[in-house]
């Protein structure tokens, strides 16, 4: 079996070690533009291939996108739309996911971004803080690590609600689906937390008018995609001091624009979309037991190109 393997950013030597040893039998190559046309792969292993890539690959069984989000996947020209593509569903990211929003959530909750401000001022003022199970958590996007994250905050005792393209059932978590269910959602949320895929239904979700809809001092923490939030009304509502304030991770551009001006925000943090890094070793053990299924012949769960996700 042959196996292709690209990935932007994440540390090839290491994946192609870690490759040859899973699958021993397998010839595992690094794309290149020198690679022999006449190497074909069965499957290809990719995180932000360039176009060519496909050009010359005619044999592909199934592509494995190395992260969770396949839209950068989905938009590359050239990319053959028979093979199916097979994301990674959970991969161990779940507990990276939760901490980074369980930090957000106690930033926040407890007042940590007003201590900051203090103590640059030498000042001593102590500021009240809700226990858990008052504060509502609500969670958009109930795929694999949404479902996770909401339970894991309901085991915690926080108050949870999850909303959905489609209905979903999560124990200890109030679920909603459906745009019309989708403002008062948020109006009930102290956090939101954007966990959605980028598709054109999720493009500018967050606008200036479901912005709106939060209750002042909510948060907003985004560790799904950048464009799900509208970035201007985004930065209006953090200016008026109509948001608390917001944790982001993804951007429409990333890196984000040394000029832009959420860079510059006092209520805002932003980290460079390391919210939930792809294991290596985890990854390939769901890519390992994928393969093996697909070449049984048994299902395995593939993208839906037309939802996007
Ligand atoms: C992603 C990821 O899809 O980091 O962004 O997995």
């Amino acid at each position: 079996m042959n196996i292709l393997f690209y990935a932007k950013g994440l540390d090839t030597e290491s994946w192609l070690t870690a490759i040859r040893s899973a699958l021993p039998d397998s010839d595992t190559q690094l794309w290149s533009e020198q690679l022999e046309e006449s190497w074909q792969a069965d499957y290809a292993l990719l995180w932000h291939p360039p176009v060519e890539l496909f050009a010359t690959q005619n044999s592909l069984k199934a592509i494995f996108n190395l992260g969770a989000g396949v839209d950068a996947l989905l938009r590359l020209p050239g990319r053959p739309s028979e093979v199916p593509i097979i994301k990674l569903r959970n991969a161990g990211m779940d507990p990276w996911m939760f901490d980074y929003i369980l930090y957000g959530v106690l930033h926040f909750g407890r007042n940590f971004d007003r201590y900051r401000q203090q103590q640059q001022q030498q000042l001593w003022q102590p500021h009240p803080s809700t226990a858990p199970n008052v504060r509502c958590i609500g969670i958009l996007g109930l795929g694999a690590l949404g479902q996770t994250i909401a339970q894991r905050f309901s085991q915690l005792g926080y108050r949870v609600q999850g909303w959905s393209r489609g209905p979903k059932c999560i124990e200890g978590v109030d679920t909603y689906s459906g745009l019309d269910y989708l403002d008062d959602f948020l109006g009930r949320c102290d956090v939101v937390v954007n966990l959605l895929p980028a598709t054109a239904q999720t493009f500018h979700l967050l606008n200036a008018d479901r912005l709106a809809q939060l209750r002042h001092d909510a948060v907003l923490i985004n560790a799904g995609r950048g464009t799900t939030v509208d970035p201007d009304a985004l930065n209006d509502a953090l200016a008026l001091g109509r948001l608390r304030g917001a944790l982001l991770d993804v951007f429409h551009t990333e890196p984000l624009p040394a000029n832009h001006p959420l860079w510059a925000r006092q209520n805002v943090i932003i980290t460079p979309h390391i919210a939930a890094p792809t294991l290596i070793k985890d990854a390939l053990e769901q890519i390992t037991a994928d393969i093996q299924s697909l070449e049984q012949g048994l299902f395995v769960p593939r993208v839906d190109s037309t939802l996007g996700y």
